[in-house]
């Protein structure tokens, strides 16, 4: 499969690039340092130059955290750059890949307001330099049924949390995406009111697990995986995990988000994983896990919070059929 680049030039997605032709880049790239042409912090940015312009996306340094790391078998990276949801590129599960070379991911901001005493702009430079990026290997499931298992690269997003330093006011937190009709096609549809919102509850956005997301197997973010920066919840449905984010927003009130706008009744703000809690339309038993569906491959029981039990006391006392 061909993506196009910016530039025009059609490239092989990373997974079809051979272990050989990125050694080799590798080692010219070596030969530069030993040449001594390289020094200092110049040389990430220029390895990242370089596997940008041969269509490997740019490799990030983290540590693996095991604690928070599921050992599931991890999803396949083409599966996880060809099989996506971003309305924004398309609603077809294979538009996403197709479409998001037009996302242009550099410059980009975040910009984080509201009840903060320190609101900030910050760019991908700053993001990828505010705390250690760690590798979590988590798994992710959708709503409509399926999930996927992938090393995400980023930080808890209560690094952020500590910085902006939230007034006592704020009580949630409003994640929101790029909506440019220029660089995104899907955005001039209806299904859904854009710019895509999603939100949490300001002690769910502080569990340690909430992480703010700058990669995935161990590269920057593929566009159609929501460059440059996203939220990954593993405890919650994936459309909770909103993508390409250029506004945080600390509130008062719940936000209203772009599903629960859309279909209320299919959507709850909370959209923790519940398997005891159908969807209107289907159940939420059992998921599919992609890339095991073979002729005979089984169906797995969906858990409570998707496994990650850690998040239960944010909703001891709550009626989770209530807040769904
Ligand atoms: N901005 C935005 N974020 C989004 C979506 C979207 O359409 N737009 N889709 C969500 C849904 S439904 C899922 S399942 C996950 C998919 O993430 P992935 O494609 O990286 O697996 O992204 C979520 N984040
Ligand atoms: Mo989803």
């Amino acid at each position: 499969m061909l993506i196009k680049r910016p530039n025009g030039l059609d490239l092989p997605f990373s997974s079809e690039i051979t272990p050989r032709e990125v050694f080799e880049s590798r080692r010219s790239f070596m030969r530069q340092i030993a040449a001594g042409t390289l020094a200092g912090g110049a040389l990430l940015e220029m390895a990242n130059r370089q596997a940008f312009a041969q269509g490997i996306n740019p490799k990030l340094v983290s540590k693996l955290n095991p604690a928070y790391s599921a050992m599931d078998k991890q999803s396949a990276y083409k599966d996880a750059t060809t099989y996506n949801n971003f309305y924004e590129f398309g609603t077809d599960k294979s538009e996403p890949a197709q479409n998001a070379h037009t996302l242009k991911t550099r410059p980009w901001t975040v910009t984080i307001e509201g009840e903060v005493k320190k609101p900030m702009t910050l760019d991908l430079d700053a993001l990828l330099k505010l705390a250690p990026l760690e590798e979590r290997v988590y798994r992710l499931r959708c709503v409509e049924g399926w999930s996927m298992v992938i090393p995400w690269v980023g930080y808890s997003f209560s690094e952020i949390i500590k910085r902006v330093e939230p007034t006592g006011n704020a009580k949630f937190v409003e994640f929101i995406s790029l909506a440019d009709k220029k660089q995104m096609p899907g955005v001039g549809s209806r299904v859904l009111n854009w710019p895509y919102v999603e939100g949490l509850r300001i002690d769910e956005a502080n569990h340690p697990l909430a992480l703010l997301t700058l990669g995935m197997y161990g590269e920057t973010l593929p566009n159609q995986n929501g460059a440059p920066v996203r939220m990954v919840l593993p405890w919650k449905y994936g459309f909770k995990s909103a993508k390409s984010i250029v506004k945080i927003r600390f509130v008062k009130e719940q936000p209203r988000t772009a599903w629960n706008l859309a279909a209320p009744s299919e959507y709850g703000f909370y959209s923790n994983v519940n398997p005891e809690v159908d969807h209107p339309r289907w159940s939420q038993a059992s998921e599919r896990r992609i890339g095991e569906d073979g002729f005979l491959a089984k169906k797995r029981k969906t858990l409570m919070f998707n496994g990650y039990n850690d998040v239960a006391s944010l909703y001891s006392g709550m009626d989770l059929k209530k807040f769904f």
